[in-house]
Order: structure tokens, then sequence, then C-alpha cells
């Protein structure tokens, strides 16, 4: 189960985006509550596609792909040095396989700003100096721990070799710098898997607008440069509006999207932005019984998909059966049609699924 996380300063809007994505109504406020316990809803990656494939088998069961987003508590400056919710905030970020870090843009004098003003930039960074801090500490006590091993020359040459690393990773850490921007091998990134680095974690920053913010806003100039400088992606939101929209009909909520200037409701947007950020795409299988979408990581082969489904029919793979989405429907849904021109084609171990894959798996087990 893919877990996002919501993070950001007190009173930013992350429970407001949480409901905006989840339709869950929880509870936001215009004060910082002391509530600990995450909130946390699974939600539906929308996909007109798995829409479509259901309305063409008709099958007695369908489950589309999800992704459960976890609304935690406020961070606050010095967290990582055990202030308010601190340390237990941190450990519900590090079981996260992606951040949504929600940055306040709006300018509600109703809600207090934990540090009294507007600052897109400020902000993103005093919450960024938290994780990276954390993730110094980690680093710090592993550390202590293989130094003394050293000292009694106990070291194994896989832990000489992590000891090297992370004393690189600390100095880069020091200098402010967040890990996923250390160039690190895919060994390494494996062997440092354990750690659970906050800075390592795909983040995406979701600018949460108010309604009279549209097109140009100067208020975050300054943190979309420096964005850019990082390579990291935002999407705007307008949080407290869009909660209002989700409650609305339909063809009233097209409207209100056509007043912000926006295609897609905020829900999908940011659901869909999460699902790439992750690096993730969907195949489906689909038969009378059951029409499904499963999720799986860019670049992974077939034998990967067939594991997804099944350790059996990764175990027994022989081959698969694959044709792309686009091409059934333009070949009007026969799978017969489909095999007569060629868009049908058995595949092998190494074949690497692509977004939209439906699949079959042959297998003998
Ligand atoms: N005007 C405006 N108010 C917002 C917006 N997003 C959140 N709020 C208000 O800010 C307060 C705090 O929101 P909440 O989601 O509870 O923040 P959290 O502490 O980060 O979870 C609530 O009163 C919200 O109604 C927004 O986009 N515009
Ligand atoms: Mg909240």
């Amino acid at each position: 189960m893919l877990k996002c996380g919501i993070i950001g300063l007190p009173l930013s809007g992350k429970s407001t985006v949480f409901n905006v994505i989840t339709r869950a109504g929880a509870e936001v406020k215009p004060y910082a509550s002391g509530k600990t316990e995450p909130n946390r809803a699974l939600v539906n990656v929308p996909d007109e596609r798995f829409d479509r494939l259901v309305e063409i088998f008709k099958p007695k069961s369908e489950k589309p792909a999800d992704v459960e987003f976890v609304d935690l508590a406020g961070l606050s400056k010095d967290a990582g040095k055990g202030a308010g919710l601190g340390n237990s905030f941190l450990s519900f970020v590090s079981e996260s396989d992606a951040l949504l870090h929600v940055v306040r843009v709006f300018n509600n004098s109703s809600v207090p700003h934990p540090e009294n003003s507007i600052d897109p930039l400020r902000d993103f960074g005093i919450v960024e100096a938290e994780l990276i801090y954390r993730d110094l500490g980690v680093i710090t006590n592993r550390l202590a721990r293989l130094e003394e091993k050293k000292a009694k020359k106990k070291l194994t040459p896989q832990e000489t070799a992590e000891l090297e690393l992370i004393h690189e990773l600390e100095a880069h850490l020091l200098d402010e710098k967040p890990l996923r921007d250390y160039p690190l091998t895919d060994e390494q990134k494996r062997a440092l898997s354990g750690y659970a680095f906050l800075t390592l974690k795909p983040e995406l920053v979701v600018l949460n607008l108010d309604d009279t913010q549209t097109g140009e806003v100067p208020e975050i100039h300054g943190l979309m440069s420096e964005l850019e400088s990082r390579g990291m992606k935002a999407v705007r939101v307008y949080g407290a509006t869009e909660m209002e929209l989700e409650q609305l009909d339909p063809e009233d909520r097209i409207e209100f999207m056509k007043d912000l200037a926006v295609t897609e409701p905020g829900r999908d947007r940011l659901i869909h932005e999460a699902y790439k950020l992750l690096g993730l795409i969907s195949f489906f299988t689909s038969g009378s019984d059951e029409v499904r979408a499963w999720t799986l990581r860019e670049g992974a082969n077939a034998v990967d998909a067939a594991g997804t489904i099944h350790s059996d029919l990764a175990r027994g793979f022989i081959r698969a059966q694959v044709v792309a989405y686009d091409d059934f429907i333009a070949n009007n849904a026969s799978i017969a049609q489909c095999r007569e021109k060629g868009v049908l084609r058995l595949e092998g171990k190494e074949y690497v699924v692509k977004d939209g894959d439906m699949i079959e798996i042959r297998f003998n087990v």
C-alpha cells in the first residue's frame, strides 16, 4: 500500500487539502489543535481508462488502484529538537512513501499564522530544515555505533563502505541540503532504505491559495524560483474553496472551476501529481469476473507485474499477453481484432511494462 503523508506548518491547510483529496470531512480549525493521531484515508486513483474498461467488460467486481493519504499534525519550528508534537510527528512522516508539503499562500486574517506573516519561501525553508535536522539525528546515531565498532576493528567490509558514505551524507546535510540532491547509486539507495530518510522521499509542494489568488501571484515568486533550482514541482490548490466544491453537484462544480481557471478538480490533480511524483504507472487486468487497475513502479518488468497480482504468477511465469489500452479501444475493444492487427503481443520476462498496458499472465506452477 502506497502512502502519501501531508506535511506543513500548523494552519497551512493540511487538513483542508486532505479533505479535498479524500472527501473525508476531517476537522479543519482556525487554530492549532493538539491532535496527535493523523487522519488517514484510502483514495481511489481516478482513471478514465479504468472506468471505460468497467463499462466494456461489465465485470462482477471492479477494483481501481488506490493510494493512502495521511494528514499529519502540524510541524513546528524545532520539531526535530522535540518541540511541540515533534518526534511523534516525524515518526509518522517516516512511514510515508512520498510527501505532499502544503505551503500557506492564502491570507485569511481570522486564521493566525504561526510565524505571523505570509511568506511561502520562509515557511517552506522552516519545514525543510526540520526534515534535514531529523535525518542528521539518524545519521549521528548510526555514525556513533559504526565508529565504536571501527575502533574495535570489527567493521565488515559492507559497514566500512556504509561508514564512508554516511560521513559524506552528514556533510551534505550540514550544508542544509536534502539527501535527494546527493547522487546515490541504486545500490547505495538500497543499502540506505532502512534509514527511511525524510529528505530522500519524493516531495511535491502544494501551494494553498485563496480563490482571489488566480493568475500572477507575487507571493509565490520566491518559492517558485527556489523550487525550480532544486528541480522540485509545485501544484496550486484553492484549498478552502475546493473543499466546498467537493460538496457541490458536478454541474455547479464545473462552473466554479471555470472561475478558478482549473480544468481538473484539485482532488484529481493532486492524486495524479502524487502518482507521477512517485514514478508510478497503472496496468490493467480485465475480464468478465474482474476489472482491476494495479500499481507498478516505472521501469518494472512483466515478472514484477505478475508478482503484483500473485507470487505464484511470478514464480510460474511463462509469458505475458499484452495489449495497450489505446490499441484495444482503437480496435473496437475486441481482443480478436487486436490479435489480427498484431497489436496483441506475447512478451517475455524482460518486457518493460508501460502505463495503460492490459495484461494477462500465462503461468504454470
Ligand atoms: N481563506 C482560506 N482559508 C483556508 C484555506 N485553507 C485552509 N484555510 C483555513 O485555515 C484554517 C486551518 O486549516 P486546516 O486545514 O485545519 O490547517 P492545518 O492546521 O494545516 O491542518 C481553517 O480555518 C481553514 O478553513 C484557503 O485556501 N483559504
Ligand atoms: Mg490539521
